[in-house]
């Protein structure tokens, strides 16, 4: 789905930001007809979650059904008589909205989708008029169960639970560390775009030669659209312009590039393509995207970006800001963009979801490497169905579809941590069998990146998913979980396992996840839990030890910023382990890492031959190369 912007051909509005609001605990709204309106003394701002904003109204913990309407005036200029007299459509677009959500205008259904986390839009033309006004109103549903991606626990699963007196303590009741926020968490807008048109565009990019690239456009287009133009541009360059014919609703174009100006962390350079279609008459729309050209690799123990190892440094991350909860927040953005810089980071990792693509821009703007993962997170493969695993490559299919153009995402995470619970299925058979069909899919789908799940102490070296990665991600916690207050015994047991798991997988190993919980403002003079010293101690540890390796190729600290969890006896109402607090406010380890990560600028090879000798080099090339 390409997505909303202003060309000669198209145009769009975003929907006002306060909607009415009406919660529907015991689901009643269908049946009482809310979809033809409703009257409530609640709004809510969209993109938002409810949770936080409407807290003092009891909402805080409502994890249910939920009403929103907005009457939407649509603009005279959406009719075709503004655009020559073509014909033309309009299209209803969430940017997200957690889970499951219908949307109705005037009364009438248009359209119902299932997932949190990605884009969806509705062809509404039939029920909309230019020049008057829509009444929308959407039902947002963000209950999960063990078939849903991600899996989540069912009210009725909780009260057993509850009543057995095990597995109770979260609530609002998860399967994963973060809260289960409800809302429209990305822009509502709706969009006036030309009936013969392009629907979706998929670049792939490949050196070639000493200095030379092939860029291969795939543009799908609507019927009547008879060929596509692109034109590649770059600063100070020639343009390349291209044409094809289009068959069966796709064009393919390629062009060739002798001298590639590349896309890398140090120079993020983007070429401009723009996309034509055509009718036999003339041009009937246009769209513009971005163009960075790179190449991963992995070879033996290492990442290569165009051709030179890197290593990651940087963060796992999370949306979630106070108030605003999982809404895309662009000043949040740019924020942790500068942030990320600040601390020398080269990248992140978007856990545990897919994230507003404004993140990936944004990264392929400043040169900020993205691990892109898949929302299956801490999957109980003993509750998984197979509706479970055709969901999960829906969303999996979905999130390539959505992001493969962006040169910024070098790696598809196809889920974490599975087995969290410690189930065995997670490393038997079960989870083979599971694991196989989506790495398999995704490989097809994009043969270009590496894929990874990051998996957890719990499910051991033996977690099925591990045997099908490029890149083996570990999510360790000793000296938190285990080893608490004992950085020598935590730094030995992480040794020791990343060992055995290069012995055993023999590819690159990324530590995705460590870290510790602090609070800001807490200090001791010997390794005590919960203080800034034990956070920036212990990260310097691990990064040590990381470093010294010569088969890792990243260490991502979890987490970037604390961020709120469901109520429960672990958590101080936020997981804690941010090095920057909720409001982007520097623990210690911050500026600990700072020091190590930016060193004068250093490059992460530096970085490592500085902590660790003779590991910064390039590797020896393999005898076939
Ligand atoms: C890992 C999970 C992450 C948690 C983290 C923690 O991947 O979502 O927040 O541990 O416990 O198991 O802090």
């Amino acid at each position: 789905m390409l997505r909303p912007q202003h060309t000669a051909h198209r145009t769009f509005i975003s929907a006002a930001p306060r909607w009415t609001f009406r919660p529907d605990p015991d689901d009643v709204g269908v049946g009482q007809g809310w979809a033809n309106g409703f009257t409530s003394d609640l709004t809510v701002a969209v993109p938002g979650s409810w949770n936080e904003q409407l807290a003092e109204a009891g909402l805080m913990h409502h994890v249910g059904p939920s009403w929103y309407r907005q009457v939407i005036f649509v603009p005279p200029t959406f009719g075709s008589a503004a655009f020559g007299g073509s014909a033309r459509r309009v299209l209803l677009r969430i940017g997200a909205a957690s889970h499951h959500t219908t949307a109705w205008i005037n009364g009438e259904r248009v359209g119902t989708h299932q997932g949190g986390f990605l884009p969806f839009a509705f062809d509404v033309t039939d029920h909309v008029t230019p020049g008057t006004s829509a009444c929308v109103v959407l039902r947002v549903d963000p209950r999960l169960d063990a078939e849903t991606i991600p899996q989540g626990i069912r009210a009725e699963e909780y009260a057993e639970s509850v009543e057995r007196g095990a597995g109770s303590e979260h609530f609002p009741p998860t399967r994963y560390d973060f809260f289960p926020y409800g809302g429209i968490h990305r822009p509502v807008t709706l969009l006036s775009v030309p009936s013969l048109r392009a629907t979706h565009a998929d670049v792939r990019t490949r050196l070639h030669g000493p200095s030379g690239a092939v860029v291969e456009i795939t543009v799908e287009v609507t019927e009547g659209v008879t060929a596509v133009k692109a034109l590649l541009s770059g600063e100070d360059e020639d343009s390349h312009a291209t044409e094809a014919l289009a068959v069966d609703g796709r064009a393919q174009l390629t062009v060739e590039l002798d001298e590639a100006r590349l896309w890398s962390p140090e120079s993020p350079f983007l070429y401009s393509l723009t996309i034509h279609a055509l009718d036999g008459e003339g041009v009937t729309d246009a769209y513009d995207l971005r163009v960075g050209i790179r190449e991963v690799t992995v070879e033996r123990d290492r990442l290569l970006l165009n051709g030179q190892p890197i290593f990651l440094q940087g963060f796992g991350k999370h949306e979630d800001v106070p108030v605003l909860g999982k809404a895309f927040a662009m000043p949040f953005a740019v924020k942790d963009m500068g942030l990320l810089r600040w601390i020398g980071a080269n990248s992140f990792r978007t856990a545990h979801y897919p994230y507003a693509d404004a993140w990936l821009d944004l990264a392929d703007e400043h040169g900020i490497l993205v691990i892109d993962e898949v929302p299956a997170v801490s999957l109980n493969l003993h509750k998984a169905t197979a509706t479970t695993q055709a969901r999960h490559e829906e969303a999996l299919r979905a999130l390539i579809r959505r992001d493969r153009n962006h040169p910024s995402v070098i790696m598809w995470a196809l889920g974490n941590e599975p087995g969290l619970a410690g189930e065995e299925d997670a490393r038997t058979e079960v989870g083979r069998r599971y694991w196989k069909p989506l790495f398999e899919t995704a490989r097809k789908l994009d043969p270009t990146r590496p894929l990874t799940v990051p998996s957890c102490a719990q499910a051991t070296l033996d977690d099925a998913a591990l045997a099908f990665c490029d890149v083996i991600s570990l999510n360790r916690y000793y000296g938190w979980y285990t080893e608490p207050g004992q950085l020598d015994r935590a730094a030995d047991r992480l040794r020791a396992d990343l060992e055995d798991a290069y012995e055993r997988y023999g590819c690159p190993i990324f530590v995705s996840e460590f870290g510790a919980d602090t609070m800001e403002g807490l200090h001791a003079t010997f390794p005590q839990l919960f203080t800034e010293e034990y956070q920036a101690d212990l990260i310097e540890r691990y990064l040590d030890v990381i470093e010294a390796l010569d088969f890792t190729c990243g260490a991502h600290v979890w987490n970037f910023a604390d961020f709120l969890a469901p109520q429960n006896f672990r958590r101080v109402v936020l997981n804690r382990k941010g090095v920057f607090n909720r409001t982007r406010d520097p623990k210690q380890a911050a500026f600990r890492l700072r020091e190590r990560w930016n060193d004068a600028m250093a490059t992460p090879r530096d970085i490592i031959e500085k902590h660790a000798p003779g590991r910064g080099a390039s590797p020896t090339p393999s005898p076939e190369s």
